[in-house]
């Protein structure tokens, strides 16, 4: 007699918990009246280097405070905090990938009063982290120019789910074949409103307009707006 084969959609469910997690961290930090974005990039693209630079910008008008997520070690908060945020390093466990219970987890055990931005940087790695929802209202990718114009084609997923793309380490654009238009082409085909912006972290180069996007965003939330960003519409439209 043939057997039945029951099948277990595991995957599914996981997303579907992480969802319910996510909404809710996004509901208080919206009530709180504060903006998270989760920097996502490959690792050493800049973005531990990029936040320190942002946060001696933005504070102390605006109060930031940064969770770092990686999978060992606590250089990255060590390296925050000296820049004078608030910051808590977390550890994964292994996971390759933050989700919005660890997001949950962090926050708490952080504290987010008097605070206007955080940032979670995320476990560096595109691919994982652009399939997960962290409960930010905001999301960016770093791509740094010596990884290479291409990665867009290569790892289509992260500029997807993106409102943000921060090419950084121009200062390094005369000694690689980077194709600046090949890029924003790539980009703006995965993601027509995909912001760019480029950037030298190292330089500060490019740093004017990036802070006062977010800025604008900042004031945004301050004044009651709920921002959606790309990924929330898009795990929308795929639970539909
Ligand atoms: N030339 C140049 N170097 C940069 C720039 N931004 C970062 N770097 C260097 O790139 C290296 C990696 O930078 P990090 O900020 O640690 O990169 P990360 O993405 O945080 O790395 P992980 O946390 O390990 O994933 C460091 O040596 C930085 O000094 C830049 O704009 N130009
Ligand atoms: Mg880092
Ligand atoms: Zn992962």
């Amino acid at each position: 007699m043939e057997r039945e084969v029951q099948i277990l959609e595991l995957k599914q469910n996981v997303f579907e918990a992480n969802k319910v997690n996510a909404d809710t961290v996004r509901a208080d930090s919206q009530a709180k009246k504060q903006l998270m974005i989760n920097v996502m990039s490959s690792p050493g693209s800049g973005k531990t280097t990029t936040l320190v630079r942002t946060i001696k910008d933005l504070q102390p008008d605006i109060r930031v405070a940064v969770m770092e997520c990686d999978i060992d070690a606590s250089v990255d908060a060590e390296t925050i905090a000296k820049a004078g945020a608030r910051s808590i390093q977390l550890h994964t466990g292994g996971m390759c990938h933050m989700d919005a219970q660890m997001t949950q987890q962090g926050l708490d055990q952080m504290g987010t009063d008097d605070l206007d931005l955080i940032f979670i940087e995320n476990v560096g790695n595109l691919v994982c982290p652009a399939e997960f929802d962290t409960g930010a209202a905001l999301n960016i990718t770093i791509l740094s120019v010596p990884e290479g114009d291409d990665k867009p084609a290569k790892y289509p997923l992260v500029y997807e789910v993106s409102d943000l793309v921060l090419i950084n380490k121009i200062d390094a654009l005369p000694v690689f074949d980077f194709r600046k238009d090949y890029v924003e082409s790539c980009i703006h085909e995965l993601n027509p409103d995909a912001k760019i912006i480029y950037v030298s972290s190292k330089t500060g180069e490019g740093f004017e307009e990036w802070t006062n996007w977010l800025k604008e965003k900042v004031a945004a939330v301050k004044a009651g707006q709920v921002l959606t960003g790309r990924m929330i519409e898009i795990l929308a439209a795929e639970a539909h």
